[in-house]
């Protein structure tokens, strides 16, 4: 049996296991990625493990979420970023030089090669034909120091495409698509790959907004073929030694296709609060729009931007709208400055934001109360945009335009403007100079790292006990986010490196009590519904809880990155046997696990609660194990465990 692209960089990236989905397995990593609000945290943990220099190929600190400044908070914190970064080995992309996801695609990434990021997105680079992974900040870091990176092999489905899409449908209307059909469940434990004829048909761009998306399914990774449109894009990039070809074999196998026929979509709209409320366009027609935003790492290319800049020219938005344009990189704004366009953005009423991620997560932007916003990017989690009573809803570019200059949802093929004649440019404007290297071997003995009050030291994991009394110190339902569990935005991200502060702000959305009173127990468990901790890949969202004293969290089911966070922290994560015992149990019932070592085996727990012994689930490799039992991986590492 031939190997589809996903096996084939496994095979040659594989350290232990074997290609059996379900196994764990543990992959070598070639390049990492950070970002800042994620990035202090890892840096820390990586100094914890007393590695000098990096061991990976190549590894890129970012600065694109905490850009706003109202104190000294983040400041300090890219200050720290920044000499950690020159001392140990790893590039720096400065702040204003854009969205780690749209840099890395322009200048780093390499088709055929492994690279994981502390940020659930980095899956972009799987339009290039990289096998890219989000993970908590301690899986970055311990690839950093030459460890492998340990996932569960997932099964490949294949999306063939066929056709070509028509005017003013998308790549994200594709992917709004596929969330329909499979919904924020669907990819979980899946790598998504896209073949077909309809691939030569996109853009290295357009399939980056595919692989970014992905991630809104739950899926693993993402990832499209490597072939003559990804050589172009590298050469434009001034790179073109990086490409690779990569095609799966003729007789690959898939667990699942599923066909999608580019020509027949339309316009599509995810509705609040989920990604995949998708529904046509048309049938929300003439809803009032209060804020528009183009950007965010899923639509902030060149392409994007031209696209925008080209249905606005010489047209004035509503006045009733207040639009934001942030293009993803130093190398799109400035190219949308060379050629005129962002005159044309300018001059249509739209206000320009930085190259970062923004509005996208609550840093500025956010929409007044109750307000309708129309936004390119890929989440639209309640509460996540700084409004809590904001309806957020997620399209293309194009309709966003539509939205602005009609001041209501409109379907843009309705808009009477002309289909848009875009082309990628043959060359694009490079630019290294916000991208500063790290210092020689030889000069990082010198580098001091600059570290200012806002860092906190990090909370230490407990090893899990043989049996656990406690509290059910709060109860949740289905697909709680992260967002939910610890929320970001432009109040709290600045304390992203001083855990006893953020905790103030865990599951505020859900329930405001919680971090009193998970503090008053001493000693918790949390009780999650299905898909618990999906989105992001921020592993505050289980530091945290380790810090308030969770010491368990049972749910119907988990995201894969956020499970991993919880036993890299130490914490406990079990599901249930029978997913009706989740009804069962209430916030405040006192709980009992015994035999938890036994069960750490068998993968059977034993729950008594209110008279009643249920069974409860947890299947952990012999590698989660030992990190469970030493109360997490950075202790496993120091203990040379893992
Ligand atoms: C997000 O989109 O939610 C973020 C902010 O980029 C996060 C990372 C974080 O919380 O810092 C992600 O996607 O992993
Ligand atoms: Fe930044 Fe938004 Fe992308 Fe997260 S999803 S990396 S916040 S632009």
């Amino acid at each position: 049996m031939g190997y589809n692209l996903a096996e084939k960089i496994i095979a040659s990236h594989l350290l232990s296991g074997s290609l059996t989905p379900g196994e764990e397995i543990a992959l070598r990593i070639d390049q990492t990625l950070t970002q800042d609000a994620t990035g202090t945290m890892a840096y820390l943990e990586f100094e914890a493990m007393g590695v000098e220099r990096v061991r990976t190929e190549r590894s890129v600190a970012y600065i694109d979420h905490n850009t706003l400044q109202s104190g000294f908070e983040n400041a300090d914190d890219h200050r720290y970023i920044q000499s950690v970064a020159k001392k140990h080995g790893i590039w720096f992309s400065r702040p204003g030089n854009g969205i780690c996801h749209q840099v890395h695609l322009e200048r780093f990434g390499i088709p055929r090669k492994t690279l994981i990021g502390s940020d659930s997105h980095t899956p972009t680079a799987g339009g290039l034909g990289m096998l890219a992974f989000g993970a908590g900040g301690l899986d970055v870091a311990v690839a950093m120091g030459g460890g492998a990176y340990c996932i569960t092999m997932p099964r490949v489905i294949k999306v063939e495409l066929s056709g070509a899409l028509q005017p003013f449908v998308t790549a994200k209307d594709l992917s709004l698509e596929l969330l329909r059909q499979l919904s924020v469940k669907g990819g979980v434990g899946k790598i998504i790959e896209w073949g077909g004829e309809g691939v030569k048909t996109l853009s290295v761009p357009e399939r980056a907004t595919i692989t970014n998306m992905g991630t809104e399914l739950g899926a693993t990774t993402s990832i499209f073929p490597s072939d003559e449109r990804t050589r172009a894009f590298l050469k434009a990039q001034g790179r073109e030694q990086d490409y690779v070809p990569l095609a799966p074999d003729a007789d690959a196998a898939y667990e699942r296709v599923i066909r999608i026929d580019l020509s027949a979509l339309e316009p599509l709209i995810a509705c609040p609060h989920m990604p995949d409320r998708v529904v046509t366009v048309k049938s929300l027609s003439g809803t009032k729009v209060d804020q528009v935003c183009i950007g965010s790492c899923t639509n902030s290319s060149l392409f994007d931007m031209l696209k925008a800049a080209a249905m606005l020219k010489g047209r004035t938005i509503d006045p009733s709208v207040s639009m934001s344009v942030s293009p993803g990189s130093k190398q799109v704004l400035s190219m949308l400055a060379d050629c005129g366009a962002l005159s044309d953005i300018l001059a249509s009423g739209a206000r320009l934001l930085e190259c970062a991620c923004g509005p996208c997560i609550g840093m500025g932007f956010s929409p007044n109360s109750g307000g309708v916003s129309l936004r390119t990017f890929n989440r639209n989690f309640e509460g996540r945009s700084g409004t809590r009573d904001a309806k957020v809803y997620l399209v293309s570019p194009e309709t966003a335009v539509a939205a602005a200059l009609t001041g209501c949802i409109t379907d843009p093929r309705e808009l009477g403007i002309p289909a848009l004649q875009v082309n990628m440019p043959p060359s694009f404007k490079l630019d290294d100079s916000a991208i500063l290297p790290p210092a020689s071997a030889e000069e990082a003995a010198s580098v001091e790292v600059l570290r200012g009050p806002n860092i906190k030291a990090c909370p230490k994991g407990k090893p899990v006990p043989d049996s656990l009394s406690v509290t059910v110190g709060l109860k949740v339902g289905d697909n709680i986010t992260t967002d939910h569990i610890m929320p970001a935005g432009a109040k709290i991200l600045p304390y992203r490196s001083n855990v006893p502060k953020l905790s103030q702000f865990c599951f505020e959305v859900c329930d405001p009590g919680f971090a009193e009173r998970a503090k008053a127990l001493g000693e918790c468990v949390i009780l999650g519904g299905s898909n618990y901790g999906q989105g992001s890949s921020r592993e505050h969202a289980a530091l945290v809880p380790l810090y308030l004293g969770v010491r368990a969290v049972i749910a119907k089911s988990f995201a894969r990155i956020h499970i991993a966070n919880l036993i890299n922290a130490g914490i406990l994560p079990l599901s249930f046997e029978n997913s009706d015992d989740y009804d069962r149990i209430a916030q405040g019932d006192a709980i009992c696990l015994k035999n938890i070592h036994e069960g750490l085996e068998s993968g059977r727990f034993t729950l008594e609660v209110n008279g009643r012994s249920l069974t409860l689930l947890g299947n952990f490799s012999p590698r989660q194990r030992t990190m469970l039992l030493a109360g997490g991986l950075l202790n496993a590492t120091r203990e040379g465990l893992v």
